[in-house]
């Protein structure tokens, strides 16, 4: 089983880069579970979907190209004989997690509920509704039984009697879906050299669990993860990072949204430069300017590299201390949210639900969420309860020009910066709008998350190994 990368974010120096907005991901805890004043404790970053949902039949507005073997996965097992690699991935994987007649709780994750469970449907329910309450038994693992402590009795009951939790069902011992699988987006400290920020990366072939369920994907990743490190400089800070290509084809790193004075260092092959092969070494130098969420990608055979992995946030802090989120808008947390669609199914931080990390925040707190869509399609981001504060869009301050939203479409390449004030307690849905980018048979998959706001701030940590 992955487990999670622990992190002391404290460890990091750039980790107050913005001003000391304590992060969520990456680099820190999911918002909230942490009390980062006292810990400041971080254990994992981002979160994705991808998943389990529906077969490229039913989406075909969202078919991939032609001669391009992969498939929105599904958690039901199919028939064998399968082409899809990742349908095949899927089934052997539901295979190797049926369920267990044992009544002992385990740890195991399941992608499939109980025989029983099917058996004995309460009136009126199909499947689907076993199998949807199955994805959020998951989700929560531990977590549920701690919500008790965390809402009071009343609500908690309520949360219960939604779960069934009187059944004991093994989730309840269980550590949550996204901390069962390797989290991506880890901030990395630069060497700096002559007052250059270094960063040295190199480029790997990997394997990659969209959730932990499921059969490792062959994937790509920077520093051997997906979504890559985070890079985080100061607006106007020299940069040089440092790519060694460990793979068996050709690559070119893009930083995108970056003004660069240099167009050979704008990574595109035979555009500005020729492809690092395999093995060389080709160093990126730029000033980091203009400040924002940027994003670092392969810009070389983008569709399959991309989508295989080769994406990461690039966060260059404004050089006024002023203008930091924390010190402007008083945000107390942020999320970077990268979102992809093609090899890994639909995930965000390359992950699909129910293995994304949510974001959990106190009440009175305020929450940036980073979008960054690495992804070949639109997809609309809706917050259930709340109106995002839409601040910034690729990179640049929206000013007198900020809006409110509850449904933010953010196309290919865009980023947006939003803030939620969080002032209501609950566990708020925070999903795609595109309907078959999160729901299908199985219950909900791919592009969801919650944000999970909590009366006070509590720590959850140890439900998380
Ligand atoms: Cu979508």
């Amino acid at each position: 089983m992955e487990t999670v990368t622990l992190q002391d974010s404290q460890s990091t120096p750039e980790g107050s880069a913005d001003g000391g907005t304590p992060r969520s991901t990456p680099g820190g805890p999911p918002a909230g579970l942490i009390d980062l004043a006292v810990t400041r404790r971080g254990f994992l970053r981002g979160a994705a979907l991808a998943g389990t949902g529906l077969v490229a039949a039913t989406v075909a507005a969202c078919a991939p190209a032609a001669g391009q073997a992969w498939q929105y996965a599904t958690s039901k097992p199919l028939a064998s004989g399968s082409a899809a690699p990742v349908a095949s991935a899927a089934a052997s994987a539901a295979a190797s997690a049926a369920p267990s007649m044992s009544m002992a709780p385990t740890a195991a994750p399941s992608a499939v509920p109980s025989a029983s469970a099917i058996a004995n449907l309460p009136p009126g329910w199909s499947e689907h509704d076993i199998n949807a309450r199955q994805v959020i038994r998951r989700y929560l693992g531990k977590i549920a039984p701690a919500l008790k402590g965390v809402y009071g009795d009343a609500a908690f009951a309520k949360l219960a009697d939604m779960l069934a939790a009187s059944e004991n069902y093994p989730e309840l011992t269980a550590i949550p879906e996204f901390a069962q699988v390797t989290q991506g987006n880890e901030q990395i400290a630069p060497k700096i050299v002559n007052g250059v920020k270094v960063f040295e990366l190199t480029i790997d072939e990997i394997d990659h669990k969209i959730d932990a369920t499921k059969a490792p994907l062959k994937a790509l990743g920077y520093n051997k993860i997906w979504p890559g490190p985070q890079l985080r400089v100061t607006e106007g800070d020299k940069v040089q990072a440092v790519f060694t290509n460990n793979l068996k084809e050709t690559t070119g790193v893009h930083f995108h949204g970056i003004e660069f004075e240099d167009f050979f260092q704008d990574g595109v092959p035979f555009v500005t430069q020729k492809p690092i092969a395999p093995g060389e070494t080709f160093t990126y130098e730029f000033t980091a300017t203009p400040h924002g969420s940027m994003m670092y990608h392969s810009h070389h055979n983008a569709t399959d590299q991309v989508g295989r992995g080769l994406l990461a946030a690039f966060i260059v802090d404004p050089k006024d201390p002023a203008e930091s989120y924390a010190k402007k808008y008083g945000v107390t947390q942020e999320y970077t949210w990268i979102s992809n669609d093609t090899v890994g199914g639909f995930t965000i931080n390359g992950h699909g639900f129910p293995a994304v990390v949510p974001i959990v925040a106190a009440k009175g707190e305020k929450v940036l969420v980073r979008f960054m869509n690495e992804g070949i399609m639109m997809h609309p981001w809706h917050l259930h309860g709340y109106r995002m504060r839409v601040v910034a869009r690729d990179g640049a301050r929206l000013g007198t020009a900020e809006f409110f939203a509850d449904t933010l479409g953010v196309n290919p390449g865009e980023r947006y910066d939003v803030i939620v004030d969080v002032d209501r307690p609950g566990v708020w849905a925070f999903h795609c709008h595109i309907l078959p980018h999160v729901e299908g048979t199985e219950g909900m998959f791919g592009m969801v998350n919650t944000l999970i706001v909590t009366p006070t701030k509590v720590d959850l940590t140890p439900l998380l190994t």
